[in-house]
C-alpha cells in the first residue's frame, strides 16, 4: 500500500494528504514528528537524506517532495483531468507548481515558518511579498475558477495550502474575494482535507 510520511502541521505534507484523499486513494501515514526532530533520525535520513516531509512511498518509488509527489499521483491516479495529457494543459499546471514551491513557499509559506515554527527571518517582508503575490492571484482567478483553467488539477490543490494558512503568518485573506472563492470551491471538492489548524 502507498505510504506517506507526513507531518500535521506541514502545510507540504498538507497537499499530499489532500491530494490523496481528493483522488481517493488508499494509503497509509506514517508521522514524522517535525516538533521532535524525528526528521533526523538515521532511519528517515535512508528515505529523504534532506529531511523533510512529506516522502510517498508506493513500492520500490520513493519520492520527496510534494510538488513531484503530486505529479506522481495525478498522473497514475488522475484519469487525464488533475495533471491533463496535453502539452499546454500540462505546462499550464507546471508553471503553478512552480509558483508553489517558488513564491508561495517564499511569502506566505515563510511568513508562517516565522510566525508559527519560530524561524528566523524578516516577517514584515515576508508579509510585504505574499501581499503583492496575493494580488496576482487575485487577478487570476478573477478571470477563471481555477488555476489552470476551468476544472480542478493538482495546481489547485498544491496552492490552496499555504494559501488557506497564509492568515496564521499574519496575512489576512479578506481583500481577495476571487481568492476565497476558489478557496471555498476547493473545498467542496469530495474527498476535501481541511488545511491543519494551528497549536493553540
Ligand atoms: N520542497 C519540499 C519542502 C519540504 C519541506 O520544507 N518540509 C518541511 C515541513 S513543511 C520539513 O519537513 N521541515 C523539516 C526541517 O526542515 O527540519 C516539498 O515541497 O515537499
Amino acid at each position: 500500500m502507498i505510504r506517506l510520511y507526513d507531518f500535521h502541521l506541514s502545510g507540504n505534507a498538507h497537499k499530499v494528504r489532500n491530494l490523496l484523499s481528493v483522488l481517493g486513494v488508499e494509503h497509509e501515514r506514517v508521522n514524522v514528528d517535525l516538533l521532535a526532530g524525528e526528521q533526523r533520525a538515521p532511519e528517515f535520513l535512508t528515505l529523504n537524506p534532506f529531511g523533510k516531509v512529506p516522502v510517498l512511498v508506493d513500492g520500490d518509488v520513493v519520492l520527496r517532495d510534494s510538488s513531484a509527489i503530486a505529479v506522481y499521483l495525478g498522473r497514475k491516479f488522475g484519469r487525464g483531468e488533475w495533471l491533463p495529457v496535453d502539452a499546454e494543459g500540462e505546462a499550464r499546471v507546471q508553471e503553478w507548481l512552480a509558483i508553489c514551491t517558488g513564491e508561495v513557499a517564499n511569502a506566505p509559506g515563510f511568513a508562517r515558518l516565522i510566525t508559527v515554527f519560530g524561524a528566523e527571518g524578516d516577517l514584515e517582508e515576508a508579509q510585504q511579498k505574499s501581499h503583492a503575490l496575493l494580488e496576482r492571484f487575485e487577478e487570476h482567478l478573477s478571470e477563471q475558477p481555477f488555476l489552470a483553467g476551468e476544472r480542478p488539477t493538482i495546481a489547485d490543490i498544491t496552492n490552496y495550502s499555504y494559501i488557506a494558512l497564509a492568515p496564521d503568518g499574519g496575512v489576512e485573506l479578506g481583500a481577495y474575494p476571487a481568492i476565497r472563492g476558489w478557496l471555498e470551491r476547493l473545498e467542496k471538492l469530495p474527498g476535501f482535507e481541511p488545511a491543519p489548524q494551528q497549536p493553540a
